[in-house]
């Protein structure tokens, strides 16, 4: 059994800022990590590594005009420099991570990620391994390239490990039920399907990213718990918050799918 993580973008980086880490918080996550009970698999997010670039060159819709190629180029390059930070934060907090890189296994068909062999990640967690992934430029049969988010990734690999708990770690307590600073923002700490559909349509196209920011989280984790798993959202800038939902306890926003309705 594993457990599934997604580092967003918007912890380990300032996501409107110049592309830089969050060290601090970086290495205490990894650290967190590492306390795990059972094997986890990494998939983080973009941040301002790929964010600002990949939303200025309109790459989502792909391969758009004449410098489209070299814009995707830039940004995979960018993203693989934020991977290599992470993988050097979990091999200091003791861990054995590898990256697998999304462009060179997955084919998307409009938007729509297509098959991708797990196998070999699977066969890392036995051999006591750290599988890494993150959201990136990945090939696309209709648009040539297209943005894969980092939440589209987390669904293809619940779909595949059935993990316990999935855990999505933001840059807030946990799902609120509309955007941060609205008046009516609360915590939703155990809500329904249809509430986070509510806070999904709120957040929708409020945000500056290449991939639907919160919004696409959400769809995500709605998929998720539909096909029985476990979610939870937790603030990554707060200590402890990710070392507590993996071991169990709820420290932020939990859907179950006993909460269907
Ligand atoms: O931050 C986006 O991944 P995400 C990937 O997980 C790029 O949504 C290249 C912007």
């Amino acid at each position: 059994v594993v457990q599934l993580i997604k580092l967003g973008g918007s912890v380990l980086t300032d996501k409107d800022g110049p592309a830089s880490v969050r060290n601090d918080v970086l290495d205490r996550l990894a650290r967190e990590i590492a306390t795990s009970p059972e094997p986890v698999v990494v998939v983080h997010g973009a941040g301002s590594f790929g964010h600002p670039l990949a939303r200025q060159a309109k790459l989502a819709a792909g391969l758009v005009g004449p410098k489209s190629a070299q814009a995707a180029a830039t940004v995979h390059a960018s993203v693989r420099r934020l991977n290599l930070q992470v993988l050097d934060a979990l091999r200091r907090a003791g861990l054995s991570p590898v990256t697998f890189s999304p462009l060179g296994s997955f084919l998307c068909s409009d938007g729509l990620p297509g098959h991708w062999n797990l196998i070999p990640l699977h066969r890392g967690i036995e051999l006591g391994l750290t599988p890494v992934t993150h959201g990136d430029l990945v090939l696309d049969t209709a648009r040539g390239l297209t943005v894969l988010s980092g939440d589209q990734i987390m669904i293809e690999m619940a779909r595949f490990f059935s993990p316990t708990r999935v855990v999505f770690v933001i840059d807030q307590d946990g799902v609120l039920s509309a955007p941060p600073g609205h008046a009516e923002a609360e915590l939703l700490v155990e809500p329904t399907l249809l509430e986070v559909e509510r806070a999904q349509a709120f957040s929708d196209g409020t945000e500056n990213d290449a991939t639907g920011g919160m919004a696409n989280k959400l769809a995500a984790a709605r998929a998720m718990v539909k096909r029985g798993v476990e979610v939870d959202f937790v603030n990554g800038l707060i200590a402890g918050r990710v070392s507590e939902a993996l071991s169990g306890a709820t420290t932020g926003t939990r859907l179950t799918p006993e909460a269907r309705t």
